[in-house]
């Protein structure tokens, strides 16, 4: 998980809310269920126009990160960032809106108890970069239960791995198991803003054949349509490459 600074995040210090879902011509599509947009632009704002350049400043972004990937790699330099420039790239963007919510609920699941926003997965996508305001809530896990919180910071990207670049590099970069926790400041939302960088549906999971070398290939090959579909047939916390590995 890296940290980046970026000038170009959204300003979320006054903002209003709507609830919005788009699919562009090109075939991106983008689910969004809540917007949070400066005051000032109210009245001139155009969604589309808004939504469409912060996609592309985030995929342009997401690809300058897989090229330098792929140089640390000594892979060939587009091996990873052509599927998310392909015209038919399946890359989503999320956002997350979660109330206030108070932790005297006595009701027995950590959701309903409040404790619990969004549960342990790993982005089944190849990269994710993600935004919040300055609200806390997002945990990254180093395993064997032990969670660590990423700071807030509305003019930063949490950078994550997703479990298609891991199964692209033969597990040299592993997808990192996160989850949110509710939002239990009494006044605030949390609002998330989650870019994920996906290939074309057809497009064939494949590791270079520099990264194997020296090492058999962990996976077997896939497409992004089969590990979508697998995903969505499995519950969130699994871990859904398991059943791609070669025994
Ligand atoms: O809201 C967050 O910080 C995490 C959201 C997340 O993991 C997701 O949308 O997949």
């Amino acid at each position: 998980m890296a940290r980046l600074i970026r000038t170009h995040a959204i300003s979320t210090d006054f903002f209003i809310l709507i609830k919005v879902n788009r699919i562009r011509p090109s075939g991106l599509i983008m689910i969004i269920s809540y917007v949070h947009l400066p005051i000032h632009m109210r009245s001139e704002f155009n969604l589309a126009m808004v939504l469409s350049s912060y996609v592309e400043g985030v995929r342009e972004l997401a690809c300058e990160i897989l090229e330098l990937m792929a140089k640390g790699l000594g892979v060939p330099h587009s091996f990873f960032s052509h599927l998310l420039r392909c015209f038919d790239s399946d890359s989503l963007l999320r956002l997350n809106h979660y109330p206030p919510v108070t932790l005297t609920d006595t009701s027995h699941s950590s959701f309903q108890r409040g404790t619990i926003g969004f549960g342990e997965h790993s982005d089944p996508q190849m990269l994710t970069l993600l935004t919040s305001n300055s609200v806390p809530g997002l945990q990254i896990s180093l395993g064997n239960g032990v969670w660590v919180p990423v700071s807030p910071d509305p003019l930063a990207f949490c950078v994550n791995v997703g479990d298609v670049l891991q199964a692209m590099t033969n597990g040299r970069f592993v997808s990192v198991r996160h989850r949110a926790m509710a939002n239990s400041l009494p006044t605030r939302s949390r609002l998330s803003m989650v870019f994920f960088g996906a290939p074309p549906p057809q497009a064939t999971i494949t590791c270079p054949s520099e990264l194997l070398q020296q090492n058999q290939p962990l996976y077997r090959n896939f497409t992004w349509a089969e590990y979508k579909s697998h995903t969505y047939a499995h519950r969130l916390g699994e871990v859904r490459l398991d059943h791609f590995k070669i025994v």
